[in-house]
C-alpha cells in the first residue's frame, strides 16, 4: 500500500475538468501519428515506463556563491526531502527514484529505506562529496581530494566513497557517482600527470570495493570550483577513466558541464558506441554551469540528445543509461521546477521516439541532408503533450502539473511546520 501525500481526490478533481479535452487531443494526435505509421499507444507505453531520478538536494532552494535566498517550507532534513520527492513522483509519475548525497543526507539507512518505500520510491545512484569539508573531518579538501598531493587526504576521500557504497548497499542503490572539485587555479600549481595518477589510483581503490552488480559513474566538469585546470574536465578524460577502471565504470554526462557550443549529442553517440555511456544529469544552461531547468533554454538540444539515446537503444544490447535531474532552483519552488523538468525530459524522449528512423537512414545513406534533418524536425515539432498527460492520467498523476500542485496547497502546508532557513549564506547545490 503506497501512501499519498497529495489527496488522490484533489488530483481527480483537477483532472476531471481537463479529461474530456485531453481525450479529444489524444485521439486527434493519434490519428495524425497513425498517418505517419506510428501507433500512439506504443509511444505512450514507453513514455509511461520512463523514469528520471530526483536528486535529494534538488528539492531545497539553491543559490550562487554570492547569496542564497531561501524559499518557504524548505525541507529540514532528508525525510522532508523524501516527502517532497514523493509529491513530484505522485503528480508526474515520471520520477520513481531519489538520488542521495552523503554526507548531506546521512541518516539511519533502515529509516531511509522505510521512508522511501512508504511512497514506493527507490534509490538511484549514491553521490559522494569530497568537494567540501564535512564537519569534524581530519584532512581538508581545500587543495583537492582523490587527487590531492597529500596521501592522508586521498585516503580519507577514498574512505568516504567506501562509506557511500556501504550505505547504498543497505538502501538498495546500485551505483556510485563520483564528482570531484579537484583542479588548480594557477598555471604550474599542480603537475597534471601526477595529479591524474593520484586520481586514478584513488578511483581504483573505490572500484575494488564496488559490488558486482553496481556501476561506478565518473562525472566530468569543465571548470569550477577550480578555474585554471580541472582533473576530470571533459568527456575524453572521463572516457580514459572509465576505460582504465574496468567494465563497471561508466561516464556520466551532465548537460551543463561542457564548453559553450560543444556538440553534446555527438559525445553521447561516441560514449554509447564504445559502451561507456553511464547516464545523465539533466539541466540546461545559457552561458555556463548547470543551474537552469532542463528544457528551459534549449529544448531542441535535449531532443537531439534523446535522438541519440533512442538510436543507441535500438543499436546496442544492454543499453540502459541512468537518468537524473541535476539543477539548481534559485527563484522557483523547487518542486514545480523538478516536475516540469521531469516532464520536459520525458517530452524529449517521446519526440525522439517519433523520428522516422528508416526514413532518416535512407536520407543519410542517399546524402539527402535536408531530407535527413526534416525527419528530425518533423518529430521535434510534434506536440506530444497529450501523450505525456495521458500517461500521467492513467497512472494516477496530474494532467496539469502546475495547476494541480498549486491547488493542493502543499507548499503552504509544509511552510507551516518547516521553519524558514536563514538567508544570507552563500550556497551551492
Ligand atoms: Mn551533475
Amino acid at each position: 500500500m503506497t501512501d499519498h501525500i497529495i489527496q488522490p481526490t484533489t488530483i481527480e478533481a483537477e483532472n476531471a475538468s481537463r479529461e474530456a479535452n485531453l481525450r479529444r487531443d489524444y485521439d486527434s494526435l493519434g490519428e495524425r501519428l497513425d498517418r505517419r505509421g506510428i501507433a500512439i499507444d506504443a509511444i505512450k507505453q514507453k513514455v509511461a515506463a520512463f523514469s528520471v531520478a530526483v536528486p535529494s538536494w534538488g528539492v531545497g532552494t539553491g543559490g550562487t556563491r554570492f547569496a542564497r535566498f531561501p524559499g518557504k517550507g524548505e525541507p529540514r532534513d532528508i525525510f522532508d526531502k523524501i516527502e517532497d520527492c514523493a509529491v513530484i513522483a505522485q503528480l508526474t509519475q515520471a520520477t520513481r527514484t531519489v538520488s542521495l548525497h552523503i554526507p548531506w543526507d546521512k541518516a539511519d539507512p533502515n529509516r531511509l529505506k522505510q521512508a522511501a518505500s512508504r511512497f514506493n520510491l527507490g534509490f538511484d545512484a549514491m553521490n559522494s562529496n569530497t568537494f567540501a569539508d564535512a564537519k569534524g573531518q581530519m584532512q581538508s579538501y581545500k587543495f583537492g581530494s582523490l587527487s590531492a598531493a597529500d596521501k592522508a587526504t586521498r585516503d580519507q576521500a577514498i574512505e568516504h566513497n567506501l562509506e557511500c557504497i556501504e550505505i547504498g548497499k543497505t538502501i538498495g542503490s546500485k551505483a556510485l557517482t563520483v564528482w570531484i572539485g579537484d583542479g588548480s587555479n594557477f598555471p604550474g600549481q599542480t603537475n597534471f600527470a601526477t595529479q591524474f595518477e593520484h586520481y586514478l589510483d584513488s578511483m581504483k581503490a573505490i572500484y575494488a570495493a564496488l559490488p558486482d552488480d553496481w556501476r561506478l559513474y565518473s562525472e566530468h566538469k569543465m571548470y569550477e570550483p577550480a578555474f585554471y585546470s580541472t582533473v576530470v574536465q571533459d568527456w575524453g578524460t572521463n572516457y580514459l577513466i572509465a576505460k582504465e577502471l574496468g567494465d563497471k565504470a561508466f561516464c556520466l554526462v551532465d548537460l551543463g558541464h561542457h564548453a559553450p557550443n560543444v556538440n553534446i549529442e555527438m559525445i553521447v553517440s561516441r560514449l554509447a558506441q564504445f559502451g561507456k555511456l553511464g547516464g545523465f544529469h539533466f539541466n540546461d544552461s545559457k552561458y555556463g554551469d548547470d543551474d537552469l531547468d532542463a528544457g528551459a533554454i534549449d529544448p531542441f538540444r535535449l531532443f537531439l540528445v534523446f535522438n541519440e539515446l533512442v538510436d543507441a537503444e535500438e543499436r546496442y544490447a544492454d543499453f540502459a543509461p541512468a537518468h537524473m535531474l541535476d539543477q539548481s532552483h534559485n527563484v522557483t519552488d523547487p518542486i514545480e521546477s523538478l516536475m516540469l523538468s521531469a516532464a520536459d525530459v520525458q517530452r524529449a524522449y517521446a519526440q525522439a521516439l517519433l523520428v522516422d528512423r528508416k526514413g532518416l537512414k535512407a536520407a543519410q545513406e542517399g546524402n539527402d541532408a535536408l531530407g535527413a534533418t526534416q525527419a528530425l524536425r518533423l518529430a521535434y515539432r510534434t506536440d506530444v503533450e497529450p501523450i505525456l498527460a495521458m500517461a500521467r492520467l492513467e497512472q494516477g498523476g496530474a494532467i496539469d502539473l502546475l495547476a494541480t500542485y498549486r491547488a493542493s496547497g502543499y507548499r503552504q502546508k509544509v511552510a507551516e511546520v518547516r521553519p524558514e532557513i536563514a538567508a544570507g549564506s552563500s550556497g551551492i547545490v
